[in-house]
């Protein structure tokens, strides 16, 4: 790994204080062009992630429409060369810059915004997902393999919401589909990002988007990762993010919060 992939001092503070961070060019245009052609052999069923492929947007997919919001869990289980791959490589180097030499990768997945599917991803906290862990340090990398815009559902953000306490969460609509939480986009900010460049966010970070509203993809690599003690902590307890194929069993996981 080169000396490019790491943050500096300064970026490190920037997350710490704001909860998110975005990293341009983590993956070069004509890596871009490799990562598109293997993720459209997901989305087009040419690698069949079976039931790790589920609709986010549960309910809300019009007729035609095969998802709402496509997210395939563990992509690097049905093609492990990814996780040898750069993107892998790097974030996991700069996971470490942000949040300790212990962070480890525990999970990726692919949430996929088809051209006009204009379903929004609610506003949420990442760890509403997750059962409560004693060592709360977590962060998702969100790239981008198009142009991510307002208009196609780049990310938004809480800026310092990472900070404050979890608030309570509940289904958007049909059970087993997004969560959601009360927030909008007069408390958050939009980040519009190019095809290759990514945003770490905290586990805590309040984020959302929009819908995808035009014609064409928006298509998102995820990975996330936590202390390594935590990732074991996580599998002894059962709890493994959809692997396996129980991608739609989305659950509330801090009841006791409410
Ligand atoms: O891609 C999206 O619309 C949502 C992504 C997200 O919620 C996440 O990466 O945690």
């Amino acid at each position: 790994m080169t000396g490019k992939y790491k943050v500096t001092p300064e970026q490190t503070a920037f997350f710490n204080d704001q909860g998110y961070l975005l990293v341009k060019d983590i993956i070069s245009a004509e890596e871009v062009l490799r990562y598109s052609g293997i993720y459209d052999k997901f989305l087009d069923g040419t690698i069949d992630a079976g039931k790790n492929r589920a609709d986010l947007g549960i309910g809300m997919a019009k007729s035609g429409q095969v998802e709402a919001i496509t997210q395939i869990m563990w992509p690097s289980d049905f093609m492990p060369a990814l996780l040898e791959m750069s993107f892998h490589h790097r974030v996991l180097s700069i996971s470490r810059d942000l949040l300790g030499k212990d962070m480890d990768f525990d999970f990726d997945m692919l949430i996929s915004k088809a051209p006009g599917t204009n379903s929004p991803t609610p506003w949420h906290q990442d760890a509403a997902y997750w059962i409560n862990m004693p060592d709360t340090r977590a962060v998702s990398c969100w790239m981008t393999l198009d142009d991510s815009t307002k208009e196609n559902g780049c990310m938004w953000y809480v800026p310092g919401s990472h900070k404050l306490p979890l608030r309570p969460h509940r289904f958007a609509g049909k059970v087993g589909g997004a969560l959601m939480c009360d927030c909008s986009e007069e408390e958050g900010l939009a980040i519009e990002i190019k095809p290759g460049s990514c945003i770490f966010h905290h586990g805590h970070t309040l984020h959302y988007s929009r819908g995808n509203s035009t014609p064409g993809n928006r298509r998102a690599f995820i990975i996330n990762l936590r202390p390594e003690t935590m990732i074991a902590l996580e599998r002894e307890k059962g709890y493994d993010h959809g692997r396996g194929g129980n991608a739609a069993d989305r659950q509330l996981r801090n009841q006791e919060i409410k």
